[in-house]
C-alpha cells in the first residue's frame, strides 16, 4: 500500500519533466528570435546641395519585376549632362560630399555607363538638365536591388557638376559633387 502511493506521484513528476524538456528542445531551433524583415518595395533619396551649390531633387526607387525603377527630378543644375551615381556610403556630412565615398561597387567591376557590360552597380550614367536647370529621368535598372550585397539601401545618390564620360576610371571624370542624398526606405 505505502509503496504504491509513493511511486505514482513520482512517475508523474518524471513524465512531466520529460515533456517539458522535449518541447523546449523542439521550439528553439524552429522558431527564429525575431520575425523576418518585411520586403522593401520602395526607397527614396532627398538630394541636398553641397556647399556653394543650390541643387535640390528627389530620386525614388521602386521594385518592379525587371529591376528597380529609378525616377529622378532634380533642379537648379547648370544646363547639360551631369554624372548621376550611387556612392558607397550614405554619408552626406562633408561640405563637398566626399564623405559618400566612391561609386558603389560591390561586384569589383570597372567604371562604365549604365548600359555597359561591366560597370559599378552605382553607375547610372548622366541626367541632363534643360535650359531651366531641371533634369528628369526614368528607367528600370536590373543591377540595383533592395537586399543582399547589391542593396542600395543606406547608400547615397550623388549628382556631379560635369558629365560622366562613361569610361574614365574610377569615376567618369564628372567633377565635383553638387548634391547628395541618402537612400532610405520609403512608404510603399
Ligand atoms: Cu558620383
Ligand atoms: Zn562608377
Amino acid at each position: 500500500m505505502r509503496r504504491t502511493a509513493f511511486s505514482i506521484p513520482l512517475l508523474l513528476v518524471v513524465a512531466m519533466m520529460g515533456c517539458r524538456s522535449s518541447s523546449t528542445n523542439q521550439a528553439s531551433p524552429s522558431q527564429p528570435a525575431t520575425p523576418p524583415a518585411p520586403e522593401i518595395t520602395k526607397a527614396i533619396a532627398v538630394l541636398h546641395p553641397t556647399k556653394g551649390h543650390d541643387v535640390h531633387g528627389i530620386v525614388t526607387f521602386t521594385r518592379t519585376p525587371g529591376g528597380i525603377r529609378v525616377v529622378a527630378d532634380v533642379q537648379n543644375l547648370e544646363p547639360g549632362a551631369h554624372g548621376f551615381h550611387i556612392h558607397e556610403y550614405g554619408d552626406c556630412s562633408a561640405d563637398d560630399g566626399t564623405s559618400a565615398g566612391g561609386h558603389f561597387n560591390p561586384t569589383g567591376m570597372p567604371h562604365g555607363g549604365r548600359h555597359a557590360e561591366k560597370r559599378h552597380v552605382g553607375d547610372l550614367g548622366n541626367i541632363t538638365a534643360d535650359a531651366s536647370g531641371r533634369a528628369r529621368a526614368e528607367f528600370v535598372d536590373a543591377h540595383l536591388s533592395f537586399e543582399g550585397t547589391t542593396s542600395i539601401i543606406g547608400r547615397a545618390v550623388i549628382i556631379h557638376a560635369r558629365a560622366d564620360d562613361l569610361k574614365s576610371q574610377p569615376s567618369g571624370a564628372a567633377g565635383p559633387r553638387v548634391a547628395c542624398g541618402v537612400i532610405g526606405i520609403a512608404k510603399p
